[in-house]
């Protein structure tokens, strides 16, 4: 009876309200109803690209806590840090909090690992005047001595001091109880020996970053890559656009994927469309990358003698480029068809310049061949789309040579099943 009663409670005033007196008794069943929340941000510097790199590594740690027979481990749901305030976007004044499944395909995503959106956190998790107290918070930071010393083994030391203040995804209705700056080197995965130490039911980890990924390419790092399936509206804006100005579907172009990605099957079959597609990328790129970063002469030249080789008359162009400059490469590009996606005002109110990115990204993604700049974490994207869609290697790891004909070794990353 007295069962019955706690357990009523336990579904109209949250469950986890109740956890600490309710679920220390061997009451399996209801342990498995509490959940733990994991929260994580980002470094506010970094980029959309980047940024998924980072919840790729935190997603290994998810799934792989979830599959552990750990009943603190597996209990825990990753929350989705919003799209908000990135610095390559246009800024707004307050802040807009873009979730997930704008840009992604959520079912998708929970077929790896159980993750919610940041809304979803808000509905779930107990708050007080519409004020949420996050139980423990880690800062990681790197170890000072590390290069000094050469120590690069997986470690972690809880330290007193952080260096840097700290921020909430711009949340100001988010406090924590507990702070920690955690000096940290090491895999994500090796998070959770952190969260064995404690019985909290929400900890946040800031500068998640600073965490590595445990098997870079490996078969689990392309289960999550997999996952990462973009939303299904993106994907029809890219076809619309495909169909329209590039002659490219799935079908004929071979590039049809199973409704789930885990009935995926290796195999290089892809033809893809009948264009080069290139990221340009320049901005940032072109200041910080001088010697590196061809002119637009150069990327013409290119660009004509790729499009001579492959006997295609099309180019399709992503870049973060000026206006200007994307006319003045245009110009140099005369004889041949130059296509690009300009997003309607009513899209980009929507999905912002985020949205823009992945289109542009997809359409990549389905050129017959395609040329990227080196280390831009954008052109790795769309590398990687490439190797699960199933193109021929030598059709996707290609970058842009500089002015001087130096032409950068491209690291290949295969896919692993
Ligand atoms: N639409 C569009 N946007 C781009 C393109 N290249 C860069 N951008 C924009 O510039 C931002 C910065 O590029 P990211 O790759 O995300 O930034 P990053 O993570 O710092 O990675 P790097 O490219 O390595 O700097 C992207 O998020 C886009 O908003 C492009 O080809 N098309
Ligand atoms: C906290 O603020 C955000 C942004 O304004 C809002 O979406 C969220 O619902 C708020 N959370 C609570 C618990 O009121
Ligand atoms: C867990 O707690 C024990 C005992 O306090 C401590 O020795 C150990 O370093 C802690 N481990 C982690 C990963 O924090
Ligand atoms: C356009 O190209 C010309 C010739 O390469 C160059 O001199 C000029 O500065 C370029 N303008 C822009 C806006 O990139």
């Amino acid at each position: 009876m007295k069962y019955q009663l706690l357990y009523l409670i336990c579904v109209f005033i949250k469950c986890y309200v109740l956890a600490d007196d309710f679920c220390y008794s061997d009451n399996s069943e209801c342990e498995q109803k509490i959940n733990r929340y994991l929260l994580y941000d980002v470094n506010p510097p970094e980029g959309f690209n980047l940024r998924l790199d980072v919840y790729m590594r935190l997603s290994i740690l998810a799934h792989k806590m979830w599959r552990s027979s750990n009943p603190a481990l597996n209990r825990f749901k990753l929350v989705l840090p919003p799209w908000s305030q990135l610095v390559h976007w246009e800024y707004t004044e307050t802040p807009e909090y873009i979730p997930w499944g704008y840009y992604f395909d959520l079912e998708s995503l929970k077929r790896f690992a159980p993750v919610i959106e940041m809304y979803e956190f808000f509905n779930e998790y107990p708050n007080k005047y519409s004020r949420v107290t996050i139980d423990e918070v880690y800062t990681l930071q790197h170890f000072e001595d590390m290069f000094e010393t050469g120590n690069f083994e997986d470690r972690m030391e809880l330290k007193n001091k952080c260096k840097e203040d700290l921020s909430f995804f711009l949340y100001s209705n988010i406090t924590a109880n507990k702070y920690y700056c955690l000096s940290y080197h090491g895999p994500a995965t090796k998070l959770s020996q952190l969260f064995l130490n404690t019985t909290a039911s929400s900890i946040l980890i800031n500068h998640a970053e600073v965490s590595l990924h445990e098997h870079f390419g490996g078969k689990v790092y392309w289960q999550a890559r997999r996952s990462l399936r973009y939303s299904k509206e993106l994907v029809d804006v890219a076809a619309k656009f495909r169909k329209e100005h590039l002659d490219s579907d799935d079908e004929n172009d071979k590039t049809v994927l199973p409704g789930n990605w885990e009935d995926e099957k290796p195999g290089r079959r892809a033809v893809g469309g009948p264009y080069l597609a290139i990221h340009l990328r320049r901005r940032d790129f072109l200041r910080f990358r001088v010697k590196e970063s061809p002119s637009l002469k150069s990327v013409a030249e290119q660009v004509s003698t790729v499009l001579i080789r492959l006997n295609f008359d099309t180019v399709y162009v992503a870049t973060d480029a000026s206006v200007k400059e994307f006319e003045n490469l245009s110009s140099l590009l005369k004889k041949y068809k130059v296509k690009t996606f300009t997003p309607s005002e009513a899209f980009l109110s929507k999905y912002k310049d985020g949205g823009a990115a992945i289109v542009d990204q997809i359409i990549c993604s389905h050129a017959r061949y395609f040329i990227g700049t080196h280390q831009s974490t954008f052109t790795y994207r769309i590398e990687e789309r490439r190797e699960i869609l199933g193109f021929d290697e030598r059709s996707t790891f290609n970058s842009f040579c500089s002015n001087g004909g130096q032409c950068p070794e491209t690291s290949v990353w295969k896919i692993v099943y």
